[in-house]
């Protein structure tokens, strides 16, 4: 590091920032196997024009007062100084609190935010709207891992457990036969960990094991869901059929005696119920791979002799978060798991299953012996919650019933939401309801760095910092490297960092004691850093001092080597270390799920077609999976982002027999659409992509030609405008944006305009 230089992290890497004459250089950090270029979107961040300058309110809702109002994303903004909207808010969210109670404010404010752990734009709002309105209504799991966040507790453990402390890379470097991956661990989304990455290690692993013999098998509908390095063979498979395809393995597995029939009557609970159906002594369909192959478009041949490859080896069974982004979610979640069962694999080294491995950098990963400590956010005195991705149905049926995890719960009715660190246009699904659901709303307050399609529908705008403009610690509970995240620049324009934002919210409702407990955001640096040295200092590894951390830029912290240890403590010996399941076994059959009385999932997995099936209007699934070149939608106008853009639109994947079909030559733009809306892309030829399904990543900022349009029209490639909002199931209630059914065309009209980032216009007072 050179003088100038400064030491950051980010989500996706850590890295040195300087800034001169040719404005900020980044480099990545100097002990990075493999560093990815996603820090390049940085370059333009600072000073790109759809950056916040100034507060700003929304015309109608300051000519009109709070309420709901149909022009939220298309009207023009009034610039406001900080002491004037502040007393605006301040009188908004205590004209709300008194009126309605603080179960009217929905706080959940999902969203990745930035790396640093105190200026974590969340907690910083449930601290704020704990310590000053008595509490919010919050939302649980993530759009991540919604479906198996809520299934894996029931039939395994705690998603955390099975995932961040599953099979370690170490593991299947040395150990696996056979990787069989279902959704594949592309490295475009392993570069990825919330809370930073400082080593991005996925690559050397596959390789390593590739070179030793181990075999790697992936079914996808994209070739590129595997590096080359893992030398993997691609199976490719109709979107959302998965669980069909493994329903077919066990089957073969059963009636070919190679189940392990001891693994399973020690192990595992109600395998024989389950053995039922998949003999079809339930149902009258015995799940044979000729009936599978139907469903999946996988040969039955290759399915059999897959099984057959799959007996007697050390095999290690891995699902992507993807699979259950889908309806039906949890299904392949827990038939990947009863596939490593019936082989007799959980628990062995390099073998079993491990949840979602490959799918972020924190997985397969050892955890820091003492873990960085959160910033409190206090007590929330309010207990209504919804399962995160219903946000809509929240704000559209307030009042109305609904089935969760075994719970009957009623959605509340909400007068105001408050967001800071999060960008539901970008998340969440069917982006037409979503604004439907947001013009309900009284008020909507954002706390935003840039002009993003979410702080265009909001009331109230708060231009806030970026990571490079203030001081911050990065780190997370499965990477060594504990970073001492140095400002590089003054904030720019009025921009403010969240915490004073909220203390001098607090200030105006007399709650600043109990938000601030009279500390600036320095002196909450050094205390955070002070509980993680005495926490170090009782293990036996003594930390320096702040001032000598802060000017090194970084601290190794000692990591404890316990991957695994749910299940080997399991294996090894059952009574005594029980799985924190009802039965203490891995359940095949549950029957807390089998009470519930879920159509839509029952008491062990099972195969239920879907909703979204191609048909003749909608020919086509769409996969609208994590984009390679960003985070989700952070620092779209990116130089590494806008690189892979053409003509400034997303990219679409196309199989040539589809293109050909259509007339789409290679860099045509297409219109996708289905009932719920349209976009525009760019068409990418391919046949990395099988037939009849196309590709989108997610991440470009919605564009909508017209945004008073209730069918929206996105010129610049969202796919969230046509995914559809509804729960995975009555047990998960997640997010099933990863698969919609479209049809495409050649767009020959005149190509609008992309205008995601030119700021909506803002009037100067
Ligand atoms: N169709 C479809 N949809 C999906 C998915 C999919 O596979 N398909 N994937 C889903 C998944 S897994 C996820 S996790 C979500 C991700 O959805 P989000 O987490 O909402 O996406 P981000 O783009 O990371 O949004 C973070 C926002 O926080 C802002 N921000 C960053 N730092 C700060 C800060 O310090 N303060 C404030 N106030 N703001 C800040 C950024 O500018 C950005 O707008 O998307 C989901 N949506
Ligand atoms: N670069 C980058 N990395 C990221 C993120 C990012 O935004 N950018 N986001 C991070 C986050 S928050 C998360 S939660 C993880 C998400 O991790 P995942 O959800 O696993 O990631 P995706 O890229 O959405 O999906 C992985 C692949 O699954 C395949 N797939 C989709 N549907 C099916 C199906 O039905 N069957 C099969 N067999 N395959 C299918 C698709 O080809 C897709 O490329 O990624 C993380 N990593
Ligand atoms: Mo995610």
């Amino acid at each position: 590091m050179t003088r100038r230089e400064k030491m950051h992290s980010s989500h996706w890497g850590v890295f040195t920032a300087s800034e001169g004459q040719q404005g900020l250089t980044v480099k990545p950090f100097a002990d990075d196997p493999n560093p990815n270029r996603l820090i390049d979107n940085f370059v333009d961040a600072l000073d790109h024009p759809c950056r916040v300058a100034k507060p700003a309110v929304r015309r109608g809702w300051l000519e009109n007062g709070p309420g709901p109002d149909r022009r939220r994303g298309h009207d023009e903004y009034i610039e406001m100084e900080w002491d004037e909207v502040l007393d605006l808010l301040a009188q908004e969210l205590r004209r709300v609190q008194r009126r309605y109670g603080p179960e009217a404010i929905f706080g959940g404010s999902y969203g990745w935010s930035s790396a640093g752990r105190f200026h974590h734009a969340q907690s910083q709002v449930h601290r704020f709207l704990n310590t000053s309105l008595g509490g919010y209504v919050r939302s649980v799991n993530s759009y991540s891992a919604g479906a198996s966040a809520v299934l894996l507790p029931h039939i395994l453990g705690d998603l955390d457990e099975v995932a961040r402390r599953g099979v370690s890379w170490e593991e299947i470097a040395e150990y696996s036969e056979i990787v069989l991956s279902f959704g594949g661990m592309a490295l475009k989304n392993s570069q990825v960990a919330s809370g930073g990455i400082s080593r991005h290690t996925e690559r050397d692993f596959m390789r390593q094991a590739a070179a030793r013999g181990a075999e790697f098998i992936y079914f996808s509908p994209l070739q590129s869901d595997m590096p080359a390095e893992s030398r993997a063979e691609w199976h490719t498979i109709v979107p959302g059929t998965d669980a069909a395809l493994m329903l077919a393995l066990i089957y073969d597995i059963v009636v070919n005696g190679w189940a392990d029939r001891g693994f399973l009557a020690r192990y595992c609970e109600g395998w024989d119920i389950f053995e039922q159906y998949v003999l079809g002594h339930t149902d009258g369909q015995p799940k044979t791979p000729d009936w599978a192959a139907d469903i999946c478009q996988v040969p039955a041949a290759d399915i059999a002799a897959l099984a057959q490859r799959l007996a007697g080896k050390r095999l290690m069974v891995t699902v992507a978060h993807s699979l259950q982004r889908a309806q039906h979610g949890e299904q392949p979640v827990w038939l990947g798991l009863a596939l490593a069962a019936a082989l007799g694999q959980p628990g062995l080294p390099g073998g079993g299953y491990n949840y979602a491995l490959g799918a972020i950098g924190h997985y397969g990963k050892h955890h820091n012996a003492v873990a960085f400590p959160a910033f409190p956010q206090g007590r929330n005195g309010v207990k209504t919650y919804i399962p995160v991705a219903r946000v809509a149905d929240m704000l559209l049926h307030p009042g109305e019933q609904y089935d969760y995890n075994g719970h009957k719960l009623t959605y509340p009715h909400i007068a105001l939401a408050y967001w800071a660190g999060g960008n539901p246009f970008h998340h969440h699904q069917d982006l037409g309801r979503l604004r439907r659901a947001f013009n309900t709303l009284d008020t909507l307050v954002v706390h935003e760095i840039h002009w993003t399609p979410t702080a265009r529908h909001a009331d109230i705008v708060l231009p806030c910092t970026l990571t490079l403009e203030r001081d911050d610690i990065g780190g997370t509970a499965t990477d060594n490297l504990l970073v001492a995240m140095q400002q590089v620049r003054e904030p720019y324009g009025q921009a403010r960092d969240d915490y004073d934002i909220f203390n001098d919210l607090a200030r105006r409702l007399g709650t600043e004691a109990a938000f601030s407990e009279g500390r600036t955001s320095g002196q909450w640096l050094r205390r955070l850093y002070g509980q993680m040295a005495d926490k170090l200092a009782a293990h036996g590894a003594p930390a320096p001092d702040f001032d000598t951390f802060w000017a090194q830029g970084s601290l190794y912290l000692p990591q404890i080597k316990d991957g695994g240890r749910l299940l080997r403590n399991f294996r090894t010996d059952p009574v005594g270390h029980p799985l924190p399941t009802p039965s203490g076994k891995i359940e095949i059959f549950s029957s807390a799920i089998d009470r519930f009385g879920y159509a839509d999932c029952p008491g062990h997995p099972v195969w239920l077609a879907p909703r979204l099936r191609c048909d003749e209007t909608h020919p086509f699934y769409l996969i609208a999976n994590q984009p390679a070149t960003r985070l989700h939608s952070q620092l779209d106008f990116g130089r590494h982002s806008g690189d892979a853009k053409r003509r400034g639109r997303e990219v679409c994947k196309i199989h040539p027999l589809d293109a050909e079909g259509k007339g789409v030559r290679q860099g045509d733009i297409i219109k996708i659409f289905n009932g719920l809306g349209a976009i525009l892309a760019s068409a990418d030829i391919s046949d990395a992509i099988m037939p009849g399904v196309i590709q989108v990543p997610t991440g470009a900022w919605f564009d909508p030609y017209d945004p008073r349009d209730d069918i929206p029209f996105c010129v610049h490639g969202n796919p969230n405008v046509l995914t559809l909002d509804i729960g995975t199931s009555a047990l998960g209630q997640g997010c099933i944006g990863q698969i919609a059914v479209v049809d495409f065309v050649r767009y020959d009209d005149p190509l609008p305009a992309v205008r995601a980032f030119v700021p909506p216009p803002v009037i100067r007072r």
